[in-house]
């Protein structure tokens, strides 16, 4: 008996709905419609354009026709106020908006960084939602607000009626505990963050209200059609969809970001871990995904807009012909986080810590790619270090698992397999939860096996020896 459902996936470079067919032994994923999440930069800063993603996701549903269940994961960290009547107020803030700038700092004379990721887990990052919301406490919108909702979750409220706050995305805060995966009251007191802004808490697998009536009129579907809450953290519904066998493996989702680490059973929240900053957020099942935060592939993507949106496969192949690891950037460091003039950022970094600068669009998108493979095998390595958690194979899923150099280079810079696949991991994530909601498919374990078999994966053995990974590696921590 097969059943299908629609998986609404949101990224940051863009939005699509995904159907997924699951039988007793099959998962078929098919694209229904993709559209581009394009923010837009106000006068009062960048913002995301959410009524164009709301539009998108109805227009998705209408095309993905009848199905058993819907689901919503995205982008994390983000979130939308409503005011009393339940409107929103006002368009989500983007997470790279510079508003944050500062902030951390005055949060950290309360409560200090320490004490933070002790209660937390979380890595710092400018855009942390705890940072977020300090930075938005004295606006008039924020004077108004009476609920918060994540980017998922109020997706899932425009298409239902009912608010809850999802886990794993909730995991992004800075607001919850990893060890009690409950709200970190204490910090949050002593914050002034008032948790009654949050919807309770509810967990993958949770049901999440059915389409309203004026949902189905305007996708034309028949009801009920109920929403299921999946891992609504984009990432964590990717990380379910690792297609690996056993614990011994190391993931990388790339896409916007790459985010590469572990999946452990509780979290890590050592010194050590902090000082390299790891971030312990929360995946399916309560597991913990113990990962760095490193800046992806948006460093390519802002280079495109530069140049004008090239074709991607013709960039890469001749980014393959270019001198190897001529010179490389720290690509975990926020100094690119802002968008705009990325190639010059790039070459700026490259001129300053004296290396060759990349000059020509095949130079730079080497220089990318070499330096995102070099985050990539230091982030591996640092995560079994500091779990005590040895891996044999890297899983490379999202968008950057299509991007052939980049699995290769990856697999040489870790000294390790890589199996890459499927890109569309966040969206089969999100499918499979809605399978085991609905009784059709088992355990983590269990879920992974299907993707296994049904999933086209590519296997890519490490070349040579990783030596000029490491003097890269020590090139660029010494200047
Ligand atoms: P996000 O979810 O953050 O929006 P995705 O997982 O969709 O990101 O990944 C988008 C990225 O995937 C693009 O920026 C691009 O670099 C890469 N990508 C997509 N398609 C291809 C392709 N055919 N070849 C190489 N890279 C690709
Ligand atoms: C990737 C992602 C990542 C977060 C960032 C804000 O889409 O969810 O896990 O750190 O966006």
């Amino acid at each position: 008996m097969h059943h299908t459902y629609a998986a609404v996936d949101l990224g940051a470079s863009s939005g699509r709905v995904m159907v997924g067919r699951v039988g007793p032994d099959s998962l078929d994923l098919a694209e229904a419609h993709r559209f581009p999440n394009r923010p837009v930069r106000l006068p009062e800063g960048l913002r995301w354009d959410i009524l164009g993603l709301y539009a998108g996701v109805l227009d998705g549903l209408r095309a993905a026709g009848q199905v058993d269940s819907v689901g919503i994961d995205s982008w994390a960290v983000d979130y939308g106020l409503l005011d009393a009547d339940g409107a929103l107020l006002g368009n989500p803030v983007h997470y790279r908006d510079s508003r944050t700038e500062g902030v951390a700092e005055k949060v950290w004379a309360t409560v200090s960084a320490a004490e933070l990721y002790a209660a937390t887990g979380l890595q710092y990052a400018p855009f942390n939602t705890l940072y977020q919301l300090t930075a938005a406490r004295s606006s008039a919108q924020f004077a108004r607000a009476e609920r918060l909702l994540l980017v998922p979750d109020l997706l899932t409220y425009w298409l239902t009626g009912e608010a809850g706050t999802e886990l794993t995305n909730a995991s992004t805060t800075q607001l919850i505990d990893p060890r009690t995966r409950d709200w970190a009251y204490g910090p949050a007191e002593r914050l002034g963050i008032d948790l009654g802004l949050f919807a309770p808490l509810r967990r993958p697998g949770d049901p999440a209200g059915l389409l309203l009536p004026r949902v189905l009129e305007e996708t034309g579907l028949t009801g009920p059609v109920p929403v299921t809450t999946v891992a609504s953290h984009d990432t964590a519904s990717a990380v379910a969809a690792v297609p690996a066998a056993g614990e011994r493996f190391a993931y990388i989702c790339t896409g916007t970001w790459s985010l590469a680490g572990l999946e452990l059973d509780g979290p890590v929240l050592t010194e050590a871990s902090r000082a390299a900053n790891f971030t312990n957020e929360l995946g399916l099942d309560g597991t913990v995904r113990y990962l760095r935060n490193i800046m992806g592939l948006w460093l390519l993507q802002e280079c495109l807009r530069e140049w004008g949106d090239p074709a991607l496969d013709g960039l890469l192949s001749a980014a393959a012909e270019v001198t190897p690891l001529r010179s490389v950037v720290d690509a975990g460091d926020a100094a690119f986080l802002a968008p705009g003039r990325m190639p010059q950022r790039i070459a700026d970094a490259c001129r300053e810590s004296g290396q060759p600068v990349p000059a020509s669009p095949a130079e730079i998108t080497r220089c990318i790619l070499d330096s995102l493979a070099l985050a990539h095998r230091r982030a591996v390595a640092e995560a079994q270090a500091l779990a005590d958690h040895p891996v044999d194979v890297v899983h490379i899923v999202g968008g950057g698992a299509r991007n052939d150099l980049l699995c290769r280079l990856t697999a040489d810079a870790c000294g390790l397999p890589v199996v890459a696949g499927p890109a569309e991991a966040a969206a089969l994530g999100n499918v499979l939860v809605q399978a085991r909601a609905h009784g059709q498919v088992g355990d983590r374990a269990q879920m992974r096996r299907l993707l296994a078999r049904t999933q086209p994966l590519r296997r890519y053995e490490p070349r040579g020896d990783t030596a000029a990974w490491r003097a890269a590696e020590e090139r660029l921590a010494t200047r």
